[in-house]
Protein backbone atom coordinates (compact mmCIF):
# COMPACT_ATOMS: atom_id res chain seq x y z
CA UNK A 1 0.00 0.00 0.00
CA UNK A 2 1.25 3.65 -0.76
CA UNK A 3 1.87 5.87 1.85
CA UNK A 4 -0.38 7.97 0.17
CA UNK A 5 -3.10 5.83 0.53
CA UNK A 6 -1.88 4.04 4.17
CA UNK A 7 -1.92 8.10 5.59
CA UNK A 8 -5.25 8.56 3.96
CA UNK A 9 -6.44 5.14 5.84
CA UNK A 10 -5.07 6.44 8.83
CA UNK A 11 -7.22 9.99 8.57
CA UNK A 12 -10.07 7.80 7.78
CA UNK A 13 -10.53 5.28 10.28
CA UNK A 14 -7.84 6.57 12.71
CA UNK A 15 -5.72 3.85 12.54
CA UNK A 16 -3.04 1.74 10.68
CA UNK A 17 -4.14 -1.03 8.38
CA UNK A 18 -2.46 -4.05 9.01
CA UNK A 19 0.70 -3.66 7.18
CA UNK A 20 -0.11 -5.24 4.02
CA UNK A 21 1.90 -7.91 2.67
CA UNK A 22 5.04 -7.40 0.04
CA UNK A 23 4.43 -6.05 -2.92
CA UNK A 24 4.10 -8.26 -5.59
CA UNK A 25 7.53 -8.07 -7.28
CA UNK A 26 9.32 -9.02 -4.40
CA UNK A 27 7.46 -12.51 -4.78
CA UNK A 28 8.49 -13.91 -8.11
CA UNK A 29 6.14 -16.51 -7.55
CA UNK A 30 3.55 -14.32 -7.24
CA UNK A 31 0.67 -14.46 -10.26
CA UNK A 32 1.05 -11.31 -11.76
CA UNK A 33 -1.18 -8.87 -10.17
CA UNK A 34 -3.60 -6.90 -12.63
CA UNK A 35 -3.79 -3.83 -10.26
CA UNK A 36 -5.15 -0.55 -11.53
CA UNK A 37 -2.54 2.10 -10.90
CA UNK A 38 -3.07 4.99 -9.10
CA UNK A 39 -4.06 7.93 -10.94
CA UNK A 40 -2.38 11.80 -10.49
CA UNK A 41 -5.81 13.07 -9.71
CA UNK A 42 -5.94 11.68 -6.05
CA UNK A 43 -7.16 13.61 -4.36
CA UNK A 44 -5.08 15.62 -1.26
CA UNK A 45 -5.90 14.72 1.68
CA UNK A 46 -8.83 15.85 2.80
CA UNK A 47 -8.31 18.54 6.29
CA UNK A 48 -11.53 18.69 7.27
CA UNK A 49 -12.40 15.12 7.76
CA UNK A 50 -11.87 13.98 11.37
CA UNK A 51 -11.63 10.54 11.95
CA UNK A 52 -15.42 9.15 12.44
CA UNK A 53 -14.07 7.33 15.80
CA UNK A 54 -14.51 10.84 17.25
CA UNK A 55 -18.66 10.96 18.05
CA UNK A 56 -18.87 10.28 22.09
CA UNK A 57 -20.93 7.15 22.24
CA UNK A 58 -24.82 6.42 23.34
CA UNK A 59 -27.25 4.77 22.13
CA UNK A 60 -27.87 4.94 18.24
CA UNK A 61 -30.96 7.33 18.69
CA UNK A 62 -28.85 10.40 20.31
CA UNK A 63 -26.43 10.20 17.08
CA UNK A 64 -26.44 13.78 16.47
CA UNK A 65 -26.69 14.87 12.64
CA UNK A 66 -23.11 16.01 12.14
CA UNK A 67 -21.66 12.70 12.68
CA UNK A 68 -23.71 11.30 9.38
CA UNK A 69 -22.30 14.32 7.65
CA UNK A 70 -18.73 13.39 8.91
CA UNK A 71 -19.44 9.93 7.31
CA UNK A 72 -20.76 10.75 4.55
CA UNK A 73 -17.95 12.98 3.65
CA UNK A 74 -15.17 10.67 4.63
CA UNK A 75 -16.81 8.14 2.16
CA UNK A 76 -17.30 10.35 -0.37
CA UNK A 77 -13.55 10.88 -0.01
CA UNK A 78 -12.62 7.55 0.13
CA UNK A 79 -14.62 6.57 -2.98
CA UNK A 80 -12.81 9.04 -5.20
CA UNK A 81 -9.81 6.72 -4.61
CA UNK A 82 -9.35 3.66 -6.43
CA UNK A 83 -9.31 1.02 -4.37
CA UNK A 84 -6.38 -1.39 -5.34
CA UNK A 85 -6.85 -4.71 -3.38
CA UNK A 86 -4.16 -5.95 -1.84
CA UNK A 87 -2.38 -9.18 -2.90
CA UNK A 88 -3.10 -12.35 -1.83
CA UNK A 89 -1.25 -13.55 1.41
CA UNK A 90 -1.51 -17.33 0.07
CA UNK A 91 2.29 -17.75 0.22
CA UNK A 92 3.04 -15.65 3.45
CA UNK A 93 4.17 -16.66 6.38
CA UNK A 94 0.90 -16.31 8.49
CA UNK A 95 0.62 -15.70 12.07
CA UNK A 96 -2.13 -17.41 13.71
CA UNK A 97 -5.74 -16.77 13.45
CA UNK A 98 -6.07 -16.09 16.94
CA UNK A 99 -2.90 -14.19 16.87
CA UNK A 100 -4.04 -11.99 14.04
CA UNK A 101 -7.31 -11.64 16.46
CA UNK A 102 -5.98 -10.45 19.39
CA UNK A 103 -3.29 -8.27 18.09
CA UNK A 104 -6.14 -6.45 15.74
CA UNK A 105 -8.33 -5.98 18.87
CA UNK A 106 -5.64 -5.01 20.87
CA UNK A 107 -6.59 -1.25 20.91
CA UNK A 108 -10.18 -2.61 21.43
CA UNK A 109 -9.08 -4.60 24.54
CA UNK A 110 -6.31 -2.38 25.71
CA UNK A 111 -8.68 0.53 26.23
CA UNK A 112 -11.20 -2.14 28.04
CA UNK A 113 -8.49 -3.47 30.19
CA UNK A 114 -6.59 -0.40 31.32
CA UNK A 115 -9.49 1.17 32.05
CA UNK A 116 -11.03 -1.84 34.36
CA UNK A 117 -7.12 -2.22 35.85
CA UNK A 118 -7.63 1.41 37.10
CA UNK A 119 -10.89 1.22 38.37
CA UNK A 120 -10.07 -2.17 40.13
CA UNK A 121 -6.39 -2.27 41.51
CA UNK A 122 -6.97 -3.44 45.09
CA UNK A 123 -10.47 -2.34 45.88
CA UNK A 124 -13.01 -3.79 47.39
CA UNK A 125 -16.23 -4.01 44.80
CA UNK A 126 -18.17 -1.62 46.16
CA UNK A 127 -21.64 0.14 44.37
CA UNK A 128 -19.19 2.93 43.16
CA UNK A 129 -16.59 0.66 41.98
CA UNK A 130 -19.44 -1.39 40.18
CA UNK A 131 -20.78 1.69 38.84
CA UNK A 132 -17.35 3.12 37.09
CA UNK A 133 -17.15 0.03 35.57
CA UNK A 134 -20.46 0.01 33.78
CA UNK A 135 -19.31 3.22 32.47
CA UNK A 136 -16.38 1.84 31.34
CA UNK A 137 -18.04 -0.87 29.65
CA UNK A 138 -20.66 1.31 28.01
CA UNK A 139 -17.96 3.68 26.74
CA UNK A 140 -16.04 0.26 25.30
CA UNK A 141 -19.26 -0.44 22.84
CA UNK A 142 -20.57 -3.09 24.37
CA UNK A 143 -24.34 -1.91 25.27
CA UNK A 144 -26.27 -1.32 27.85
CA UNK A 145 -27.44 -4.75 28.56
CA UNK A 146 -24.04 -6.37 28.22
CA UNK A 147 -22.34 -3.77 30.68
CA UNK A 148 -25.06 -4.23 33.44
CA UNK A 149 -24.66 -8.06 32.97
CA UNK A 150 -21.39 -7.86 33.52
CA UNK A 151 -21.92 -5.83 36.30
CA UNK A 152 -24.49 -7.34 37.61
CA UNK A 153 -22.57 -10.73 37.76
CA UNK A 154 -20.07 -9.28 39.43
CA UNK A 155 -21.97 -7.73 42.51
CA UNK A 156 -23.75 -11.12 42.75
CA UNK A 157 -20.76 -12.84 43.03
CA UNK A 158 -18.04 -10.99 44.82
CA UNK A 159 -19.47 -7.92 46.41
CA UNK A 160 -17.57 -6.79 49.01
CA UNK A 161 -14.74 -8.63 48.28
CA UNK A 162 -11.71 -8.49 46.70
CA UNK A 163 -11.27 -8.24 43.24
CA UNK A 164 -8.58 -8.15 41.04
CA UNK A 165 -8.77 -6.67 36.88
CA UNK A 166 -8.41 -10.62 35.61
CA UNK A 167 -11.41 -11.70 37.76
CA UNK A 168 -13.29 -9.24 35.90
CA UNK A 169 -11.68 -9.89 33.06
CA UNK A 170 -13.18 -13.39 33.21
CA UNK A 171 -16.25 -12.38 33.87
CA UNK A 172 -15.95 -10.18 31.08
CA UNK A 173 -14.99 -12.82 28.56
CA UNK A 174 -17.42 -15.06 29.71
CA UNK A 175 -20.03 -12.54 29.68
CA UNK A 176 -19.29 -11.55 26.20
CA UNK A 177 -19.18 -15.11 25.00
CA UNK A 178 -22.86 -15.95 26.20
CA UNK A 179 -24.09 -13.13 23.84
CA UNK A 180 -22.11 -13.94 20.86
CA UNK A 181 -22.35 -17.64 21.13
CA UNK A 182 -25.83 -18.09 19.40
CA UNK A 183 -25.20 -15.58 16.47
CA UNK A 184 -21.57 -16.67 15.71
CA UNK A 185 -23.16 -19.36 12.53
CA UNK A 186 -21.42 -20.22 9.55
CA UNK A 187 -22.88 -19.22 6.49
CA UNK A 188 -24.49 -22.40 4.96
CA UNK A 189 -24.64 -22.62 1.24
CA UNK A 190 -27.81 -24.69 0.32
CA UNK A 191 -26.08 -26.79 -2.45
CA UNK A 192 -29.85 -27.66 -4.03
CA UNK A 193 -29.41 -24.26 -5.36
CA UNK A 194 -27.76 -23.46 -8.54
CA UNK A 195 -26.86 -20.95 -8.00
CA UNK A 196 -26.77 -19.95 -4.50
CA UNK A 197 -27.26 -16.34 -4.51
CA UNK A 198 -25.66 -13.88 -1.84
CA UNK A 199 -26.43 -10.09 -2.38
CA UNK A 200 -23.39 -8.10 -0.70
CA UNK A 201 -24.72 -5.22 1.12
CA UNK A 202 -23.47 -2.09 3.42
CA UNK A 203 -22.40 1.43 3.35
CA UNK A 204 -19.69 2.80 0.85
CA UNK A 205 -16.53 1.54 2.12
CA UNK A 206 -17.45 -0.75 4.67
CA UNK A 207 -15.62 -3.66 2.90
CA UNK A 208 -18.44 -5.44 0.07
CA UNK A 209 -16.16 -5.98 -2.52
CA UNK A 210 -13.23 -6.93 -0.65
CA UNK A 211 -15.60 -9.24 0.89
CA UNK A 212 -16.11 -10.57 -1.77
CA UNK A 213 -13.13 -11.50 -3.46
CA UNK A 214 -12.39 -13.31 -0.08
CA UNK A 215 -15.59 -15.30 0.11
CA UNK A 216 -14.73 -16.07 -4.29
CA UNK A 217 -11.52 -17.63 -2.99
CA UNK A 218 -12.90 -19.50 -0.27
CA UNK A 219 -15.66 -21.13 -2.19
CA UNK A 220 -13.16 -21.97 -5.18
CA UNK A 221 -11.24 -23.52 -2.57
CA UNK A 222 -13.71 -25.87 -1.93
CA UNK A 223 -14.20 -27.16 -5.61
CA UNK A 224 -17.68 -24.40 -5.94
CA UNK A 225 -17.87 -22.59 -9.15
CA UNK A 226 -18.15 -19.07 -8.33
CA UNK A 227 -19.65 -16.27 -10.20
CA UNK A 228 -19.72 -12.31 -9.59
CA UNK A 229 -21.61 -9.60 -10.51
CA UNK A 230 -20.28 -6.19 -10.57
CA UNK A 231 -23.64 -4.26 -8.93
CA UNK A 232 -21.79 -1.10 -8.20
CA UNK A 233 -22.52 0.23 -11.32
CA UNK A 234 -22.02 3.92 -9.81
CA UNK A 235 -18.18 3.85 -10.40
CA UNK A 236 -15.84 2.27 -12.99
CA UNK A 237 -13.16 1.86 -10.34
CA UNK A 238 -15.37 -0.42 -8.28
CA UNK A 239 -16.20 -2.11 -11.83
CA UNK A 240 -12.60 -2.61 -11.97
CA UNK A 241 -12.20 -3.68 -8.44
CA UNK A 242 -14.11 -6.37 -8.53
CA UNK A 243 -12.77 -7.83 -11.88
CA UNK A 244 -9.23 -8.00 -10.31
CA UNK A 245 -10.75 -9.74 -7.37
CA UNK A 246 -12.57 -11.82 -10.11
CA UNK A 247 -9.18 -12.65 -12.14
CA UNK A 248 -7.26 -13.61 -8.67
CA UNK A 249 -9.64 -16.54 -7.50
CA UNK A 250 -10.58 -17.38 -11.04
CA UNK A 251 -14.27 -16.69 -11.16
CA UNK A 252 -16.14 -14.63 -14.61
CA UNK A 253 -17.42 -10.81 -13.47
CA UNK A 254 -20.59 -10.07 -15.32
CA UNK A 255 -20.64 -6.22 -15.56
CA UNK A 256 -22.11 -3.20 -17.82
CA UNK A 257 -20.45 -0.13 -17.94
CA UNK A 258 -20.36 2.69 -14.95
CA UNK A 259 -23.82 4.06 -14.81
CA UNK A 260 -25.51 1.23 -16.34
CA UNK A 261 -28.74 0.48 -14.32
CA UNK A 262 -27.97 -1.78 -11.17
CA UNK A 263 -31.39 -3.84 -11.51
CA UNK A 264 -30.28 -4.78 -14.98
CA UNK A 265 -26.98 -5.74 -14.44
CA UNK A 266 -28.13 -8.31 -11.21
CA UNK A 267 -30.85 -9.80 -14.10
CA UNK A 268 -28.12 -10.80 -16.47
CA UNK A 269 -26.02 -12.10 -13.75
CA UNK A 270 -29.07 -14.47 -12.45
CA UNK A 271 -29.65 -15.42 -15.72
CA UNK A 272 -26.13 -16.18 -16.92
CA UNK A 273 -25.53 -18.09 -13.62
CA UNK A 274 -28.24 -19.96 -13.86
CA UNK A 275 -27.45 -21.09 -17.16
CA UNK A 276 -24.16 -21.94 -16.97
CA UNK A 277 -25.40 -23.87 -13.52
CA UNK A 278 -23.08 -22.09 -11.33
CA UNK A 279 -22.59 -23.11 -7.68
CA UNK A 280 -22.63 -19.71 -6.23
CA UNK A 281 -23.31 -15.82 -7.31
CA UNK A 282 -22.31 -13.17 -5.40
CA UNK A 283 -23.25 -9.62 -6.69
CA UNK A 284 -22.07 -6.36 -5.31
CA UNK A 285 -23.62 -3.49 -4.91
CA UNK A 286 -22.94 0.29 -4.60
CA UNK A 287 -22.43 1.44 -0.98
CA UNK A 288 -25.28 3.82 0.43
CA UNK A 289 -25.95 5.57 3.38
CA UNK A 290 -28.82 3.84 5.24
CA UNK A 291 -30.60 7.46 5.39
CA UNK A 292 -30.67 8.10 1.57
CA UNK A 293 -33.97 6.91 0.80
CA UNK A 294 -34.20 6.84 -2.59
CA UNK A 295 -30.60 4.63 -3.04
CA UNK A 296 -32.72 1.79 -0.75
CA UNK A 297 -35.47 2.22 -3.18
CA UNK A 298 -32.91 1.05 -5.64
CA UNK A 299 -31.33 -1.67 -4.16
CA UNK A 300 -35.34 -3.03 -3.18
CA UNK A 301 -35.55 -2.73 -7.17
CA UNK A 302 -32.59 -4.82 -7.54
CA UNK A 303 -33.62 -7.51 -5.27
CA UNK A 304 -37.33 -7.44 -7.01
CA UNK A 305 -35.49 -8.19 -10.37
CA UNK A 306 -33.34 -11.03 -8.63
CA UNK A 307 -36.42 -12.78 -7.31
CA UNK A 308 -38.06 -11.63 -11.21
CA UNK A 309 -35.61 -14.89 -12.68
CA UNK A 310 -34.69 -16.63 -8.90
CA UNK A 311 -38.27 -16.37 -6.87
CA UNK A 312 -36.18 -18.11 -3.70
CA UNK A 313 -33.14 -15.61 -4.07
CA UNK A 314 -31.29 -14.04 -2.70
CA UNK A 315 -30.53 -17.12 -0.60
CA UNK A 316 -28.27 -14.95 1.60
CA UNK A 317 -28.03 -11.25 2.07
CA UNK A 318 -24.77 -10.07 3.80
CA UNK A 319 -24.55 -6.74 5.48
CA UNK A 320 -20.69 -5.94 5.57
CA UNK A 321 -20.14 -3.53 8.45
CA UNK A 322 -17.10 -1.29 9.33
CA UNK A 323 -16.01 -2.27 12.83
CA UNK A 324 -14.34 1.31 13.13
CA UNK A 325 -18.11 2.86 12.33
CA UNK A 326 -18.70 2.48 15.81
CA UNK A 327 -22.31 3.19 17.35
CA UNK A 328 -23.44 4.37 13.82
CA UNK A 329 -23.18 0.15 12.91
CA UNK A 330 -26.44 -0.30 15.00
CA UNK A 331 -28.59 1.87 12.51
CA UNK A 332 -27.25 0.38 9.41
CA UNK A 333 -28.38 -2.61 10.62
CA UNK A 334 -31.24 -1.47 11.93
CA UNK A 335 -32.23 0.24 8.74
CA UNK A 336 -31.09 -2.43 6.19
CA UNK A 337 -32.51 -4.73 7.57
CA UNK A 338 -35.61 -3.12 7.59
CA UNK A 339 -35.00 -2.14 4.14
CA UNK A 340 -33.04 -5.21 2.64
CA UNK A 341 -33.62 -8.46 4.81
CA UNK A 342 -30.66 -8.78 6.12
CA UNK A 343 -29.59 -12.53 7.17
CA UNK A 344 -26.16 -12.30 8.18
CA UNK A 345 -23.49 -9.95 8.84
CA UNK A 346 -19.85 -9.48 8.24
CA UNK A 347 -18.17 -7.49 10.34
CA UNK A 348 -14.68 -6.01 8.98
CA UNK A 349 -12.02 -4.47 9.76
CA UNK A 350 -11.46 -5.99 12.97
CA UNK A 351 -7.72 -5.47 12.77
CA UNK A 352 -6.57 -2.35 14.56
CA UNK A 353 -9.86 -0.64 15.96
CA UNK A 354 -11.08 0.42 19.26
CA UNK A 355 -14.50 0.10 18.78
CA UNK A 356 -14.81 -3.54 18.41
CA UNK A 357 -17.19 -3.98 21.26
CA UNK A 358 -19.64 -2.99 18.77
CA UNK A 359 -20.34 -6.32 17.68
CA UNK A 360 -21.38 -7.63 21.22
CA UNK A 361 -23.97 -4.60 21.34
CA UNK A 362 -25.18 -5.56 17.90
CA UNK A 363 -25.57 -9.08 18.49
CA UNK A 364 -27.61 -8.54 22.24
CA UNK A 365 -30.18 -6.23 19.79
CA UNK A 366 -30.44 -7.78 16.46
CA UNK A 367 -29.56 -11.63 17.58
CA UNK A 368 -28.37 -11.56 13.11
CA UNK A 369 -26.13 -14.63 12.75
CA UNK A 370 -22.30 -13.47 12.13
CA UNK A 371 -20.91 -15.38 9.61
CA UNK A 372 -17.40 -14.08 9.39
CA UNK A 373 -15.23 -11.47 10.04
CA UNK A 374 -12.50 -9.77 8.27
CA UNK A 375 -9.02 -8.73 9.72
CA UNK A 376 -7.17 -7.17 7.24
CA UNK A 377 -7.02 -6.47 3.15
CA UNK A 378 -5.64 -9.57 1.62
CA UNK A 379 -7.42 -12.49 0.80
CA UNK A 380 -6.86 -14.83 3.11
CA UNK A 381 -7.99 -12.34 5.72
CA UNK A 382 -11.62 -13.80 6.39
CA UNK A 383 -12.65 -16.24 8.94
CA UNK A 384 -15.48 -17.90 10.31
CA UNK A 385 -16.66 -15.47 13.46
CA UNK A 386 -16.25 -17.59 16.27
CA UNK A 387 -17.19 -16.48 20.18
CA UNK A 388 -14.43 -17.99 22.25
CA UNK A 389 -11.60 -16.21 20.44
CA UNK A 390 -13.60 -13.06 20.26
CA UNK A 391 -14.81 -12.62 24.17
CA UNK A 392 -11.12 -13.76 24.79
CA UNK A 393 -9.49 -11.25 22.36
CA UNK A 394 -11.47 -8.51 23.67
CA UNK A 395 -10.66 -8.72 26.94
CA UNK A 396 -7.31 -9.04 26.49
CA UNK A 397 -7.11 -12.98 27.58
CA UNK A 398 -4.44 -15.13 25.90
N1 LIG B 1 -7.78 -3.32 7.40
C1 LIG B 1 -8.84 -3.81 6.74
N2 LIG B 1 -9.25 -3.20 5.63
C2 LIG B 1 -10.30 -3.71 4.97
C3 LIG B 1 -11.00 -4.86 5.43
N3 LIG B 1 -12.02 -5.09 4.56
C4 LIG B 1 -11.96 -4.13 3.62
N4 LIG B 1 -10.92 -3.29 3.85
C5 LIG B 1 -10.50 -2.10 3.10
O1 LIG B 1 -11.54 -1.12 3.18
C6 LIG B 1 -11.60 -0.37 1.99
C7 LIG B 1 -13.01 -0.39 1.43
O2 LIG B 1 -13.33 -1.71 1.07
P1 LIG B 1 -14.31 -2.05 -0.13
O3 LIG B 1 -14.40 -3.52 -0.21
O4 LIG B 1 -13.92 -1.33 -1.37
O5 LIG B 1 -15.68 -1.43 0.43
P2 LIG B 1 -17.06 -1.27 -0.31
O6 LIG B 1 -17.19 0.17 -0.69
O7 LIG B 1 -18.09 -1.64 0.72
O8 LIG B 1 -17.08 -2.20 -1.47
C8 LIG B 1 -10.57 -0.98 1.05
O9 LIG B 1 -9.41 -0.22 1.12
C9 LIG B 1 -10.34 -2.38 1.62
O10 LIG B 1 -9.06 -2.88 1.32
C10 LIG B 1 -10.54 -5.50 6.64
O11 LIG B 1 -11.07 -6.49 7.14
N5 LIG B 1 -9.46 -4.93 7.24
MG1 LIG C 1 -17.41 -1.77 -3.45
Amino acid sequence: MSDKVSGFFKRLFGTEPVPSPAPPETRPDAPIQPIPPVPETVPPAPEPVETPDLPPPGPPETTPDYVEEIEERALEIQNSVPIIPAPTTAEMPRQSWFSRLTTGLKRSSDNLTTSITSVFTKRKLDGATLDELEDVLIQADLGLETAMAITETLRRDRFDREVSDSDVRSVLAAEVEKVLGPVARPLTVDTTKTPFIILMIGVNGSGKTTTIGKLAQKFAGEGKSVMLAAGDTFRAAAIEQLQVWGQRTGAPVVSRPAGADASGLAFDAVTQAKAEGRDVLIIDTAGRLQNRDELMDELEKVIRVIKKVEPSAPHATLLTLDATTGQNALKQVEIFGKRAGVTGLVMTKLDGTARGGILVAIAKKFGLPVHFIGVGEGVEDLEPFAARDFAKAIAGQD
